[in-house]
């Protein structure tokens, strides 16, 4: 399917989309989130070029299906003893024209959240040409937007939006704090408020070599959240 059908499809009306506050940054992350990118689809370090996301929509989920706009699988992450996540397509979402979006649900354990990630991921990367299928993914460049987009809802608490690039190497990806309630709404998170929780090689922002983006919650116990309408915007 064209990026154009992609377009189509994904974002066939101008949504008067709302502003919600977004990305409080919290010191309360840990270290742990080095192993959230472990299974990440990403890396291909080895492609210097990367291609534009010509929509800037990621998912609508309004197909009902498990694939992002660019066909990448969303997946259910749970890393740590204890930690379980699960995703499925469920009716309804943001705004009230919204058919479906994306359900996550998972626990992380009381008192061990530190060394647990839970939620969903999917990757961003442009698949290589069916001439050279040998050829490596090739990341996005988002360098024609101002952030990322994103409606959640969910059991109130912190969540963790995460952004990662082919230049960081060792999982200390960017990472966007947000306050998330029972009530659907709205987060635009400008690139400026993703940053890399240190405990890697800080690399700095580019915009040019996005792999992936995902979602994790940062509170304890059971958790369930909606995601839906994904997508970079300009300012
Ligand atoms: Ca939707």
């Amino acid at each position: 399917m064209s990026i154009v059908a992609h377009f189509l499809e994904s974002f066939p009306l101008p949504l008067p989309y709302g502003r919600a506050d977004s990305a409080t940054p919290f010191l309360t992350v840990t270290r742990y989130l080095l192993f959230a990118t472990a299974f990440s689809l990403a890396a291909c370090s080895g492609s210097p070029r990367s291609i534009p996301l010509v929509s800037g929509g990621v998912d609508t989920f309004e197909d009902g299906n498990h694939l992002n706009a660019v066909e990448h699988p969303w997946e259910a992450i749970a890393e740590g003893a204890g930690t379980r996540a699960s995703i499925e397509v469920q009716p309804g979402g943001f705004f009230n024209i919204s058919k479906h979006h994306l359900e996550v649900v998972g626990v992380r354990p009381e008192g061990n959240s530190g060394s647990s990630v839970a939620g969903v991921r999917s990757s961003i990367e442009e698949f290589p040409p069916a001439a050279d299928p040998s050829r490596a993914a090739i990341p996005r460049d988002v360098t024609g937007y101002s952030g990322l987009a994103i409606s959640l809802r969910g059991t109130p608490g912190t969540y963790i939006i995460q952004l990662a690039s082919a230049s960081v190497t060792d999982f200390d990806n960017y990472n966007a704090y947000v306050e998330v309630s029972d009530a659907w709404a709205e987060y635009r998170l400008p690139f400026s408020s993703f940053n890399q929780e240190g405990f890697g090689t800080p690399v700095p922002w580019t915009g040019r070599d996005v792999t992936s983006i995902a979602v994790f919650a940062n509170l304890e116990g059971y958790f369930d959240f909606g995601i839906d309408d994904i997508r970079f915007y300009q300012d």
